[in-house]
Formats: C-alpha cells, sequence, structure tokens
C-alpha cells in the first residue's frame, strides 16, 4: 500500500431538504474530500466533520489544518503493509477521529482497488445489499411530521427515525404512531436532554420505539445507563462512542442496548469493525449511521453494513434524496428499503471530477 501523493477538496452542496435536529438547521454541506494517489490508483474518502463543533469536538478547519500539518506527513511517501499498518502510524495520535478517518477510509478504498476486491468483502462482509432507513428532521408540525413519514414509508424504507429534542418529543412521536401502528419507528435527540427530563423521556416508552438514539450529553455514559434503568424502550448510543472501548464501556454499564456505528466517528474501518465486534460480543446489534454524506462517504458506510453484525436497518438512504447531483458517478439508490452494494473495487464508486469541479471551494495537492 504506496501513498504517493494527495489531494484534499473542499465541495458545497446544498441540501434537498432543509435538517432540523436538536443543534440547529441545516440546508447544506460543507464536503471534505480526501483522495489518495498510489501505484496509479487512487483511494477516496469524505470527512464528517461539520464548519462547527456541534455533532462532536471536530470541525472541518481543523481536520484540514491537521491532514496538511500532521496526518498526511506520516503517510506520504510511505509504503505499508496494509491499511490496518497505516491505522497505527496514526494511532499515537489522540482523538480527532473523523480527520484520521479520512486517511484511514481512503487507504482502505486504495486498497481495494489494488488487490481488485470490494471493501466490504476485504472488511469480512458478505451481504450483496443492505436494509435501509431513514433519518428525518424536525418538522414544522404533527401533520407535516406525518405526511413526511407517508412519503418515506412509501417509499419503502424499512425504519422511520424522527430527530426530536425537548418540547418537541412525544407529540410527534404520538401521532406517528397512530398514523402507522405497525413501522419500525425510533428517536434521535443528539444530547439534548439531561436526566432531569428522565420522565418525559419515559412518556415514550407508550410508543414500541426500536429504541432511543442519543438522548443525553455526547461525552456521557454514566448518565445513559442511570436513564436506561429508568426506561423500558432500548437506548442506542452514536456521539458517545468514539472507540471500541467506548462500547465496551458503555454496553457493560447498560449505558446502550444498541450502537449506531458511524465509520468516520470512531476513525475508520478497522476501528468500526472492533466496535462491531465488541456489540456482537454483548449480542447488542449495531447499524450503520451516517452524516448526510455525498456519494463518497456513503459508499463507505455501505460497505461497512455488510458485516453480520449490522442488523438493523441504517441512516444511508437514497443518495437523491439529499442532492440533486452527487459527487460521484453511480447512482446509490435505495429500491423497497434496499440499498445494493456498489460492486467493484474499493468502494466500487468514482469521483465525478466533472462536478466536483464546479463545486469545488477549494483543491489542494500534497506530495512527500
Ligand atoms: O445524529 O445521526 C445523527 C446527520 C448529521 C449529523 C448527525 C446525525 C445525522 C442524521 C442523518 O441523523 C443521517 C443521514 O441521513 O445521513
Ligand atoms: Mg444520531
Amino acid at each position: 500500500l504506496r501513498i504517493d501523493a494527495a489531494e484534499i477538496v473542499v465541495a458545497r452542496l446544498p441540501l434537498r431538504f432543509r435538517f432540523e435536529t436538536s443543534f440547529g438547521v441545516q440546508t447544506e454541506k460543507r464536503i471534505p474530500l480526501l483522495v489518495l494517489h498510489g501505484d496509479g490508483l487512487q483511494g477516496v474518502a469524505e470527512g464528517a466533520m461539520e464548519p462547527a463543533p456541534m455533532f462532536r469536538e471536530e470541525t472541518v478547519a481543523g481536520a484540514l489544518s491537521l491532514l496538511r500539518d500532521v496526518f498526511l506527513p506520516r503517510v506520504l511517501g510511505r509504503t505499508f503493509a496494509n491499511p490496518e499498518a497505516l491505522e497505527a502510524a496514526l494511532g499515537t495520535f489522540r482523538g480527532n477521529r473523523m480527520a484520521r478517518a479520512m486517511v484511514e477510509m481512503a487507504a482502505w478504498d486504495l486498497w481495494g482497488r489494488r488487490l481488485g476486491v470490494p471493501l466490504g468483502t476485504l472488511l469480512g462482509g458478505t451481504k450483496t445489499e443492505v436494509e435501509v432507513g431513514v433519518s428525518l428532521g424536525i418538522q414544522p408540525d404533527e401533520a407535516a411530521t406525518v405526511e413526511t413519514v407517508r412519503r418515506h414509508v412509501e417509499q419503502g424504507y424499512r425504519r422511520i427515525k424522527l430527530k426530536i429534542k425537548p418540547g418537541w418529543d412525544v407529540q410527534p412521536v404520538r401521532a406517528v404512531r397512530e398514523a402507522f401502528p405497525d413501522i419500525r419507528l425510533t428517536v434521535d435527540a443528539n444530547s439534548a436532554y439531561t436526566l432531569a427530563d428522565a420522565s418525559r423521556l419515559r412518556a415514550l416508552d407508550a410508543y414500541n420505539l426500536t429504541y432511543i438514539e442519543q438522548p443525553l450529553a455526547w461525552d456521557d455514559l454514566v448518565d445513559h445507563a442511570e436513564l436506561g434503568r429508568r426506561l423500558q424502550t432500548p437506548l442506542c448510543l452514536d456521539e458517545s462512542i468514539a472507540t471500541a472501548a467506548d462500547a465496551r464501556k458503555g454496553l457493560a454499564l447498560g449505558a446502550a442496548q444498541v450502537i449506531n456505528i458511524k465509520v468516520a466517528r470512531v476513525g475508520g474501518h478497522a476501528e468500526a469493525r472492533r466496535v462491531h465486534d465488541v456489540a456482537a460480543s454483548f449480542g447488542a446489534p449495531v447499524w450503520c449511521g451516517g452524516m448526510l454524506e455525498s456519494g463518497v462517504g456513503r459508499a463507505h458506510n455501505i460497505h461497512l453494513s455488510t458485516l453480520p453484525n449490522f442488523r438493523l436497518p441504517g441512516d444511508t438512504s437514497s443518495a437523491s434524496r439529499y442532492w440533486d447531483r452527487d459527487l460521484i458517478r453511480e447512482p446509490l439508490e435505495a429500491v423497497d428499503g434496499v440499498m445494493p452494494v456498489p460492486a467493484g473495487a474499493g468502494t466500487g464508486v468514482t469521483l465525478d471530477r466533472e462536478y466536483l469541479a464546479e463545486v469545488a471551494e477549494t483543491h489542494e495537492e500534497l506530495r512527500p
């Protein structure tokens, strides 16, 4: 696995919908991409961090700075035995897992292309298609919520996730559950509550939710465990899990019964697979989350989801939901709630260089 050169591109894409969560409203996406060149091939990855540190602590500006000055100088001009060896070369650094993940994920794509093997197969996955659900932002009222859910249920999505926040929780959940008694339904609070809200959250027990995602603080495990003792509905952690060690601690404490794995959040595919394995050893199912990625990140997510303990539908819904035109050439479209895994080596998808040049804000090349 030879790394000859790298490109960092930042693209800006308008979202096709207004995405409201407990931390605000999003209408466009700034997408950092990393391309690694080696042996005449390219591997590509997408950064999942946002301009502001709202989800976790990482930011686009911070990641770009670390890539240029710290992470890429460690790998450029070097040859690694495999992607795990490259991951280890960045292993002395603390945190900043989304930024490190960009290097690691691009290396996996490059390695897959080098070997002529699909990424999912390299990771040990066997599925040729994965079940997907959809994450729906906060809507202006109950009627709009039920209507949006209806549209996505009709499209065949296998699970509906509603974003909630204090003051907008039981109301939309009750309305949706009454309209759709049998759908697989979940909620995601993105850390908007505290233990003082436990009785409010307990009211959600009445609606047969598959789990409640990340109700409490982004860096907490102990309060989630206490909340878990007060609720019947299983808890799922997203923000709180950055490593396999976090997953082990969270599952051991009873802070979660389900884990949302985001490749980027945990530092790449190797750590994502370790989180997957830890969860399996606890008998806990995992599912693959998303960060409103372009097709580049989405393809990585889909390949990871081919591992066996991804037993609940992921958030990797159709690319056409998010963008009028994607940054890759291949369509990534779910049919009846099922997303085909792109065939071909590595991620199996290719950058649309023409469109990327149009929407790129910055483009730089780095050499050893
Ligand atoms: O908490 O899962 C989340 C999007 C951006 C940041 C955080 C989250 C999300 C989503 C959307 O829920 C998932 C997607 O459709 O990619
Ligand atoms: Mg989440």
